[in-house]
């Protein structure tokens, strides 16, 4: 299908990349598969109370046998990238020693397979499924993980990088230091200050030792061929003051952009911790060692962002909470929900304004640096119609919004390569198990039918024309 007449579309430029993404916890099921080792998602998932209705990741799409026909879904929506994770324990069921043969032949059918159907494989390294053996001692609070997963990486990147170009470390550290090892509402459920400054530096030192191993585990390309190129994905947001009148507003959007933007950032580029973070969120002396800087700014080919909703923050002055407001815990600090701003199914502002001042900053902070939205899409109530259609006309809405905002930050240089929508079909959502469906395939649970929204033809059109519909 090509534009209709007349109708008014923003054009892409040419060779940017359109996908879909997915993680192998949260799709793969197959648990114990071909030798692989149990995850601290697979012990943390079994636990009573951790996950809305007890949901596990045992089954989840069963992504782990159904890859080739999932990948022809891809094709369909007229993918021209694929964005999928590594099970860490599939490849070294204990997190070290030599590696697992059929872990990583399954993952060369994958890439095999995609390729096949000329999509560009992007390969996560770590998107949050620690073996579980590492966190028995330590996990991410240990340093010795970083070296571990640079050991891992220059496995895969050895066995794939024949047919792999691009690769991302990890994926959103601030999430597996903040969630994981500070507020425990994910794997592993630690709940400790400390664990989690240490969690966000070694995170930042695996992806410096991590991007070393793959640059020296993966061939030189032939002459003319593609180089490889290694990037890290952070989750990052837009902070704006509730009142930008009020200087308390201000200074705490600073402060929290600090928190959640800057401390990976900060280390990634400039090679330092924002001198404005407090002791909860930069690690002391005692964790961040002589030389680490140099390790994590090595350079990267491009830096992955994952973008879903800004925060608006603002200090309630006389104590008083508002309807929609969630206290930082800190004074009378609050993230604001102000009426008037829709909200998907995760009750996260839906405000593709705030992906454009993102863009632009990062045009700014890290001039030259390519990047690639790596994660963006939305969570919304979709059900299946009598007639078999699903039409999630708000999923389209939010899409639609945000490429607007990401081809507005182009146009204004920022050096935007490719887009990602999250996810390819509905999966396994951490903590709120399968209560939450992102995709663009509704996945029927109980029979494993995938059918595409009407997202996924829309996706699909946009992919194909490499421009967005306007009106
Ligand atoms: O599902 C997650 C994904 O694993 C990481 N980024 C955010 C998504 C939606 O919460």
């Amino acid at each position: 299908m090509s534009p209709a007449d007349g109708q008014r579309r923003d054009a892409f430029p040419p060779g940017f990349l359109w996908g879909a993404a997915t993680a192998a916890y949260q799709i793969e099921g197959a648990p114990a598969e071909d030798g692989k080792g149990r995850s601290i998602w697979d012990t943390f998932s079994h636990r009573p109370g951790r996950t809305a209705h007890g949901d596990t990741g045992d089954i989840a799409c069963d992504g782990y046998r159904r890859f080739a026909d999932d990948i022809a879904l891809a094709a369909r929506l007229n993918a021209g990238a694929y964005r999928f994770s590594i099970s860490w324990p599939r490849i070294q069921p204990e997190g070290r020693g030599s590696a697992n043969p059929a872990g990583l032949a399954h993952y060369s059918r994958v890439v095999d397979t995609l390729l096949e159907h000329g999509i560009t494989p992007l390969v996560t390294l770590y998107h949050w499924d620690l073996p579980q053996a590492l966190q028995d001692k330590g996990g991410w609070a240990a340093r010795d993980t970083a070296e571990l997963f640079a050991d891992y990486a220059g496995i895969v990147a050895g066995a794939l990088g024949d047919r792999v170009r691009r690769w991302i470390t990890i994926n959103e550290p601030w999430v597996i230091a903040n969630m994981g090892y500070r507020w425990g509402q994910h794997a592993p459920g630690i709940r400790d200050v400390h664990q989690a400054t240490a969690t966000s530096h070694h995170l930042l030192l695996a992806h410096g030792r991590g991007t070393a191993a793959i640059r020296a585990a993966v061939p030189a390309p032939p002459s003319g061929g593609a180089p490889t190129e290694v990037g890290i994905t952070l989750n990052m947001t837009h902070v704006y003051p509730a009142d930008p009148a009020k200087p308390a507003d201000r200074e705490l959007a600073t402060d929290v952009d600090a928190q959640m933007n800057g401390v990976f950032l900060g280390p990634l580029i400039d090679g330092a911790y924002p001198a404005r973070l407090g002791a909860d969120y930069a690690p002391g002396p005692q964790i961040v060692r002589d030389g680490d800087f140099g390790i994590i700014r090595a350079p990267i080919d491009f830096l992955g962002v994952n973008y879903y909703a800004p925060q608006i923050v603002g200090v309630r002055e006389d104590g008083i909470f508002r309807r929609g407001d969630t206290p930082l815990g800190r004074g009378h600090a609050v993230f604001v929900h102000p009426d008037g701003i829709p909200v998907t199914a995760m009750d996260w502002l839906v405000h593709p304004d705030g992906l454009y001042e993102l863009l632009v900053r990062l045009r700014d902070d890290a001039p030259g640096l390519p990047l690639y939205i790596t994660e963006n899409g939305a969570a919304c109530a979709d059900y299946v119609n009598p007639d078999g259609t699903i039409e999630d006309t708000e999923r389209i809405a939010y899409l639609q919004g945000h490429l607007r905002a990401a081809h507005r930050a182009l146009t204004a240089g920022a050096d935007l390569r490719g887009y990602f929508a999250w996810s390819l079909m509905d999966n396994f959502e951490w903590s709120h198990g399968y209560s939450k469906r992102f995709g663009l395939v509704f996945v029927d649970y109980g029979t494993q039918r995938r059918i595409p929204k009407r997202s996924a033809e829309w996706f699909a059109d946009v992919a194909r024309n490499n421009s967005i519909p306007v009106d």
